[in-house]
């Protein structure tokens, strides 16, 4: 079944369209990214339409079978067509993705309709993209894949004197030559006390001799993301870093050997967040375990203290507990798991015993 199919089924869509307008569900559906344009769902087709800028090339991309693609030049007009051919009078938008402004607009561009906001839209959109099909795996992974073969190189970039933004430069610069459209979100690469800020800004600090020194980036790959952290040291390191790292990492391991199909992923936040409270870093680890990833770099559902979801074959999770002393430094690490039939595949595959350079 194409993914629009599962959308009707999953709504019972007889007469209605659901008119999807924001460019990441458009992405989902339709398997071509464009930025400006409508997929309009009734229960038996569903038609794209975007602009000179995108047609061509949407027309060779979206080879879904139920989506023909339109070039939108009055896309109002042409949609009040498709809309009066079909009979339709209801028209669901996505409850979380339009603005007032749009859904007035909207309103009066298609006066013969009912134009409303819809709950169970938006719900059911984020439940079919959380799982992911064979080939969003493989996008996925494939993401991964350069982003790990930028890990291995940046390996020996960093050395004492090299600026956190050099460092960043340098990890996108990698990903992009290995195939990366861009990077999955912002580089994240930090040194010495500043690691201990979770979602730090690169800068201009230079590495020392006995820093750690945070790496959390992805890649992205037709749309999809990847998303790892590696937390390295420089030189040497005390006795206290050590043992930090090595509570970070037995949490980590924690949370992977729970991970199962049936599982609920607050009790998986739970499997890391006990051991790092045991060993008296309770208070140091201010943020969930981890969240899924896709077209977007969050996306539900997540691993934290209240996501009651059940974890389901095809889910992508990363787990990333971390500990963060304030103005001294800070540990995290982070795999991207695949939830399997019985188990899960763990997509990252790089080192994450202690690398001291
Ligand atoms: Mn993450």
């Amino acid at each position: 079944m194409t993914k629009t199919q599962n959308l009707i089924n999953a709504l019972n869509v007889n007469d209605e369209c659901l008119l999807i307008t924001s460019d990441i569900n458009r992405a989902y559906f339709c398997g071509f990214a464009d930025t400006d344009g409508y997929l309009a769902i009734f229960s038996d087709k569903a038609f794209m339409l975007t602009d000179s800028r995108f047609y061509e090339a949407a027309a060779q991309n979206v080879t879904t079978p139920d989506i023909s693609v339109l070039k939108s030049q009055k896309p109002f007009e042409q949609i009040n067509e498709l809309l009066k051919s079909k009979n339709c009078r209801e028209i669901l938008l996505e409850n979380d993705n339009v603005t007032l402004t749009q859904f007035n607009k909207l309103k009066e561009k298609f006066p013969d309709c009912t134009v409303k906001g819809s709950e169970e839209l938006s719900r059911e959109i984020k439940l079919l993209r959380a799982q992911k099909s064979e080939t969003e795996l493989q996008c996925i992974k494939k993401a991964q894949s350069i982003a790990e073969t930028a890990f291995n190189e940046i390996l020996s970039f960093i050395k004492p004197g090299i600026k956190e933004i050099e460092i960043a430069a340098e990890l996108e610069y990698i990903m992009r030559r290995n195939g990366s459209e861009g990077t999955a979100f912002d580089t994240i690469a930090l040194g010495g006390k500043n690691t201990s800020v979770p979602h730090g800004v690169p800068g201009e600090y230079e590495i020392q001799t006995g820093d750690f020194v945070l790496l959390d980036y992805g890649a992205t790959y037709e749309g999809y993301k990847s998303d790892m952290t590696r937390t390295v040291a420089v030189g040497s390191i005390t006795q206290k870093q050590s043992e930090v790292y090595e509570i970070v990492l037995k949490a980590q391991k924690a949370a992977l050997s729970a991970i199962r199909p049936g599982v609920i992923c607050k009790d998986i936040d739970k499997a890391a967040r006990d051991i790092i409270k045991e060993n008296g870093y309770g208070e140091n680890f201010g943020h969930g375990l981890g969240h899924s990833a896709g077209l977007e770099i969050h996306e539900a559902p997540n691993f934290n203290t209240r996501d009651e979801t059940i974890l389901k074959p095809g889910h992508i999770m990363t787990v990333e507990p971390g500990i963060y002393i304030e103005n001294t430094f800070g540990v995290r690490i982070e795999d991207m798991v695949y939830i399997t039939s019985d188990n899960y595949l763990n997509l990252t595959k790089a080192d994450k015993s202690l690398i001291i350079l």
